[in-house]
């Protein structure tokens, strides 16, 4: 292709890092242009946090070559772009990835070393990072967006620029406290507002019908109110390549930022309600993890920013002279699970009402874009509407709902004729109780892939979830497994294991993953080995001192370091990793210990605010970390740690320094997890149910690498069919006993009998997550993970071996998927030459 003419204002030639301006010498005078002009500080006066400033803006100008080659490339020979709509996008710090992939990690060093920075490290220290997600979808978006460039395949990711983002967690008395995440207040240098590219949304009001001037009968919406979208640009660079992808994150603003009006009759308050209503739409993500909450104004919130996005993506093509029609020939629309499921009503909206197409054009344009991803079982976290609500917030939406929902069920009578109980199961209107809008039924029928996000989710979305949907349309449903950037996850939060890497292999598995597998050549040579395990002692080293610093508990890091890190769920079963400690704690205290490998027990993660249990969980977590800890005899053998404020660059730390992986939830309930994928790379073992991406993992690493306990789905299944007893279980595990008898006297809550009661009350009535069920097989599993340690050279063959055989969890593999089976979109090429000035 030819190369482009982008007039630039710096020369640009990858290949010559001088003109690029990407050696430390251009790095440095970046630095102290931003430190003078763009934040007013002089060079002997800056703060830490002026220099991260300075550099972040300095880095940020070396990604606009390609962003912008990137944006014009597109422009000028347009070619199919993936929309990856998301509630939430989990990005983290931004500065080391943009460093890494750029390829300058050294040259900022170099540049700070100027300034008096020994370690960049400290720089990256001060970085707060957005908290725009909860869990594991947000980060999966993360991650896609990161392959989507690093594949070259041009991009779009839209979603809220929430002024706050996940609360940041304190742990107070052991108790969960929730703090205002106030991630911008220091100013955040990535993004890039658009004013001038700003979306009207509106809201509630009513429809009314007229007769359009060829005479036909159309509907029109009059809202009620409105808001602007402002989008503000996040650019997403890929590793070592010309693509600078986008993520467009809507801010909400008020239409009319003050009611003259009202002001002019002394109504003060009034003049700005309507501009503190609407900027609430993007003020707070909700922090819900798999229940969804907040009501009005979540449902607001998405149709906000799912209408933003496909106003913006119609806009693309009539900027570029392209037809409507062509809609799906430029676009594909990825749905991250149900939150912005209206995108199906409003693109029809868009295409009927603003752009006057018949229905079956529309239809057609919408349900060939449109794809749809499932991320939970949980029947709690699957979306649905109040009908009342729906119809006052989105009555124009509804009623194009009814007419999709009227012509999917006449489809439904023809093929299953007088069967009405199908017809009642299949709607997208739920008329049993109060009336609901189903969102995954609107996005099944919407979409023309639905997909789970492992093989044995997707296998249950097919059988369990969406049945008849799957048994009218097998072809639209497809698994593609997660997965997870080897940028971040590996070489970027692991240096040690990335040098030891490409020093043995090269560094080609930084980009191809696969490659991972040179590997196993290694795994029989000692010496080898012994600088695996050392590798990894180097790095635990680091997070005990992290440890020590945030908790003020001292851990050993030459001992097990035994890792639970994710949201805090009832389902994820933290508990029955609590129960099995405290059986650890007993067997030390008898003398019975012996063979048990020294641990240190480390969790993390936040718990809804408004989700009692998961609270208590952690109280829980405390109480025995306290007694444990204050005891000596557990000294040398075993320690438990609560870290607070689980988030993105904690991760980071953690992934890296852990042995074993707690992958621990009830089989059938984890859709798929994805730190699993994040500690097996980095080389810890799984102890883990067959839940999720587990099974993949165990086939891969192989079954001798993996720890394996608990009940299937099917004997899940069947132990409820058959009326579940967790008693049963309870009275055939003296040690379980004694620990359920130590923790009802108070010996974990300082004396206080009922303070975990709800907890016991819990686990030994029904226990709904069958944590009595797997507790003796858990045992078991744990006492494997304890013999294996004693081996230390075997253990770390399997730990290598885990390295190299996780490659297939390379987010770049799960886009290429996309891509080929669902998307159908290929790779951009940018060129950028050095003679454009
Ligand atoms: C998570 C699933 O629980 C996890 O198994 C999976 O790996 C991940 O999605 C990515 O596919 N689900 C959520 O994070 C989730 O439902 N979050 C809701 C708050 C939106």
């Amino acid at each position: 292709s030819q190369p482009l003419d982008l007039r630039l204002p710096t020369p640009g030639c990858y290949n010559d890092p001088e003109r690029a301006g990407l050696d430390a010498k251009s790095v440095f005078d970046g630095m102290t242009e931003h430190l003078f002009f763009t934040l007013g500080k002089l060079a002997p006066t800056a703060s830490r946090h002026d220099l991260y400033m300075a550099l972040s803006y300095a880095v940020r100008d070396r990604l606009m070559m390609r962003y912008l080659a990137t944006t014009e490339a597109m422009r000028a020979h347009p070619q199919k772009s993936v929309a990856y709509l998301s509630a939430e996008f989990l990005i983290g710090p931004q500065l080391n990835n943009n460093l890494l992939n750029l390829g300058i990690q050294q040259e900022a060093e170099a540049a700070l070393r100027n300034f008096g920075i020994e370690s960049l490290q400290q720089i990256l220290d001060v970085e707060e990072e957005p908290g725009l997600g909860n869990g594991g979808l947000g980060r999966l978006a993360a991650c896609y967006m990161e392959s989507l460039a690093s594949l070259k395949i041009p991009a779009t990711g839209y979603g809220i620029r929430y002024e706050f983002g996940i609360f940041d967690q304190l742990i107070r008395d052991g108790w969960q406290v929730e703090i205002t995440d106030k991630w911008l207040k220091g100013g955040w240098p990535w993004e890039l507002p658009q004013p001038d590219e700003a979306c009207f949304v509106g809201f509630g009001g009513r429809t009314e019908s007229y007769i359009d001037d060829k005479g036909s009968y159309r509907s029109r919406w009059i809202p009620a109110e409105h808001a602007i979208g402002i989008p503000h640009d996040v650019p997403v660079l890929g590793y070592r390549v010309n693509i600078c992808d986008r993520l467009r994150l809507w801010r909400a603003d008020a239409t009319e930022s003050f009611d003259f009006y009202a002001f002019n009759i002394g109504d003060y308050y009034g003049a700005v309600e309507e501009k503190v209503g609407s900027e609430t739409l993007s003020k707070v993500l909700y922090p819900n993890d798999g229940t969804d909450e907040g009501r009005r104004l979540r449902l607001k919130q998405q149709h906000f920013f799912v209408s933003c996005s496909l106003q913006d993506m119609l806009r693309s093509l009539d900027n570029r002279g392209l037809p409507v029609e062509d809609f799906p020939k430029y676009w594909t629309v990825q749905l991250n699970d149900t939150h912005p499921a209206i995108a199906v009503a409003e693109l029809m909206r868009l295409l009927i009402d603003d752009r006057h197409m018949d229905w079956d054009k529309a239809w057609d344009i919408t349900s060939r874009s449109v794809a749809y991803t499932n991320h939970t079982l949980l029947p709690e976290a699957l979306e649905k509407w109040d009908l009342n609500l729906f119809s006052s917030l989105l009555p124009r939406h509804l009623e194009l709902i009814y007419e999709i929902n009227r012509r999917f069920l006449q489809q439904l009578r023809l093929r299953y004729p007088g069967n009405d109980a199908i017809q009642r199961k299949l709607s997208i209107i739920d008329e049993d109780g109060s009336k609901a809008v189903r969102m995954a039924h609107l996005a099944t029928i919407g979409a023309h892939h639905v997909n789970g996000v492992a093989a044995l989710h997707s296998d249950l979305v097919k059988t369990d979830l969406l049945p008849e949907f799957a048994e009218l349309w097998p072809e639209k449903f497809t698994n593609v497994t997660n997965g997870v950037t080897p940028r971040r996850w590996v070489a970027l939060a692991n240096p040690e294991l990335s040098t030891l890497l490409n020093e043995h292999i090269g560094e080609d598995w930084i980009s191809n993953m696969e490659n991972l597998r040179k590997l196993e050549e290694r795994q029989n040579d000692q010496g080898f080995l012994e600088h695996w395990g050392n590798t990894k002692l180097s790095v635990k080293r680091k997070l005990a001192s992290y440890i020590h610093r945030n908790t003020g508990v001292l851990v050993d890091p030459s001992t097990l370091f035994d890792v639970q890190v994710k949201r805090i769920h009832e389902y994820k079963r933290q508990h029955l990793n609590v129960l099995q400690v405290i059986t650890q704690y007993l067997r030390i205290k008898n003398g019975q210990a012996d063979g048990m490998a020294p641990r240190t027990v480390i969790f993390g993660g936040k718990a809804a605010p408004g989700y009692y249990m998961a609270k208590l969980i952690i109280r829980f977590i405390n109480g025995i970390a306290e007694t444990v800890n204050a005891d000596p005899d557990m000294d040398g053998r075993l320690r438990v740690v609560f870290l607070p404020d689980y988030n993105v660059k904690l991760g980071e730390q953690v992934y890296p320094a852990s042995d074993l992986s707690e992958q621990i939830s009830t089989a059938g309930k984890e859709a798929s997890g994805t730190g699993n994928m994040k500690f097996a790379m980095n080389g810890a073992l799984t102890i883990g149910t067959l839940d999720g991406a587990n099974v993949e993992i165990r086939e891969l690493v192989g079954a001798e690498n993996f720890f394996l306990f608990g009940k299937t789905v099917e004997e899940i299944n069947d132990l409820k069919r058959s009326g579940y007893n967790p008693g049963a279980f309870i009275n055939a595990m003296p040690e379980l006993q004694e620990a359920l008898r130590l923790i009802e006297m108070g010996h974990f809550s300082n004396g206080d009998s009922e303070l975990f009661r709800p907890l016991l009350d819990n686990l030994t009535g029904h226990d709904p997550f069958f944590v009595m069920a797997d507790f003796a097989d858990y045992l078991r599993a744990q006492e494997a993970v304890s013999l294996a340690w004693t081996d230390r050279m075997h253990w770390n063959r399997m730990s290598l071996l885990n390295t190299a055989r996780t490659g297939f969890f390379s987010s770049d593999r799960s886009i290429g998927e996309y891509c080929e089976n669902i998307w159908n979109v290929g790779p951009l090429n940018v060129d950028i030459t050095c003679d454009v000035r």
